[in-house]
């Protein structure tokens, strides 16, 4: 690269990635093929509009790789064309929640998802983000006990709110969702059920995760987590009429059409030429068994911390993440996430279910293990960061703090991103 100010920063970034634990719940490190597809030529290409219906011409090759995506999106999560459509065009995550909700939901009217202090998303409907401007959020959370959705609790709300479109998924919930039950409350008051399954996406591609897709109208997920793709979304969404009266078009075609011309402009196609890329690797065996080793070392993760004295919320996981509660220990999250950042671990300051702090200092942090489980790090390395963790946080010496250090260098020499 010539421009020697970028490459530097680009190198910097190399090696803060390589020389550092990498434990951010929703980040991973994609694959050589993936970058290449990211910064391919398809880059330069303005494509407005969908396969064969393009608003500028040249989109030959553009519209084969936009179908080559969508074909192995569907094939990877077993869905048959004739039944769902999906849009690989959203720019990421929020974009995509946006355009569903856009599609199917008047404005105006109330839709349901877990609260962010709670685990749930910014665009589930919080009041700061546009979906909790236009719509009106009813906020679900856990149960004060258990830390679990309160299936029945949940039932009580929508009984009571009649929400247009309940959303099923979260960023820092560590639990299985029950999709069964989140479809029995979705038809109880003849609202649609779309899942965001953006965090657990590769769990469920690997079938370490139950599919959502027998219960949902409509699926998004960003393809950047445990899904191991670039930087991008897809939706999903079922080739049905909604339960509109003479509604003229099918879910899907009302997602199309919400995403673009509703939402975006140009597709970015060097992105979907990336998720075609990652698809296909989804799709191998390997992918199974990483995913499976996701589930694997999260857990070993959480039993290690527990055994070292700390509360996990909702005593354990199910799936790449879990939330640690350190307040209870006397320090609070953003504070316990700038100790291990000076230790070369990255995590990120996380509310907990009933969160007394503020979000910009909450009660907790949150550890995901899929960008570990991508570097070949298994249960052993798993107890052994939960052990530099605990000495980070236990309040121990300079010198003690050094050692930790050394052992982060060592255990990123011996798993080279
Ligand atoms: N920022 C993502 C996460 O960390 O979970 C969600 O958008």
């Amino acid at each position: 690269m010539r421009d020697k100010e970028v490459r530097k920063l680009i190198g910097k970034e190399a090696k803060r990635q390589n020389d550092t634990l990498n434990l951010i719940a929703s980040e991973n490190y994609v694959s050589k093929d993936v970058r290449e597809a990211l910064g391919s030529v398809f880059v330069n290409k303005y494509a407005e509009g969908y396969p064969h219906a393009r608003y500028y011409g040249g989109n030959t090759y553009v519209d084969e790789v936009e179908e080559l995506a969508k074909r192995r999106a569907l094939k990877l999560f077993s869905l048959s064309p004739k039944a769902w459509s999906v849009n690989v065009q959203p720019y990421s995550g929020s974009p995509a929640n946006l355009a569903v909700l856009h599609a199917l939901v008047p404005v105006g009217e109330k839709i349901m998802g877990m609260s962010l202090a709670m685990g749930g998303h910014l665009t589930h409907g919080h009041k700061v983000s546009v979906t909790g401007k236009l719509w009106e959020q009813i906020p679900y959370g856990v149960d004060r006990g258990t830390e679990n959705i309160d299936y029945g609790e949940v039932m009580r709300i929508a009984k009571k709110e009649q929400p247009k479109l309940i959303i099923a998924g979260a960023t820092a919930y560590s639990r299985i969702v029950n999709f069964k039950k989140m479809k029995a409350i979705a038809d109880a008051v003849g609202a649609y059920l779309l899942v965001d399954m953006s965090h657990f996406a590769g769990l469920v591609a690997g079938k370490a995760y139950p599919s959502p897709f027998p219960y949902a109208d409509a699926v998004t997920t960003t393809t950047h987590k445990t899904l191991r793709g670039p930087r991008a979304a897809m939706i999903f969404s079922r080739n049905t009429h909604p339960p509109i009266p003479n509604s003229k078009f099918l879910i899907s075609e009302l997602i199309d059409k919400a995403v673009f011309p509703g939402l975006q402009g140009g597709p970015h196609e060097n992105q979907i030429a990336a998720i075609a890329v990652a698809l296909e690797e989804a799709m191998k065996p390997a992918f199974k068994k990483y995913a499976a080793q996701i589930v694997k070392n999260t857990r070993a993760f959480a039993e290690e911390m527990k055994r070292l004295g700390w509360r996990v919320i909702s005593g354990g996981t199910d799936t790449h993440l879990f939330l640690l509660d350190t307040a209870s220990r006397g320090i609070g999250g953003k504070e316990a996430s700038d100790a291990l950042e000076d230790a070369g671990i990255i995590v990120n300051k996380n509310t907990i279910p009933f969160d007394e702090r503020k979000p910009t200092d909450p009660s907790g942090i949150r550890i995901g293990t899929a960008a570990l489980t991508t570097r070949g790090m298994k249960e052993k390395e798993m107890k052994e960061i939960a052990f530099l963790i605990n000495a980070v946080l236990g309040g121990i010496s300079k010198r003690k703090k050094n050692e930790a250090q050394g052992k982060v260098v060592r255990l990123c020499k011996k798993f080279p991103v």
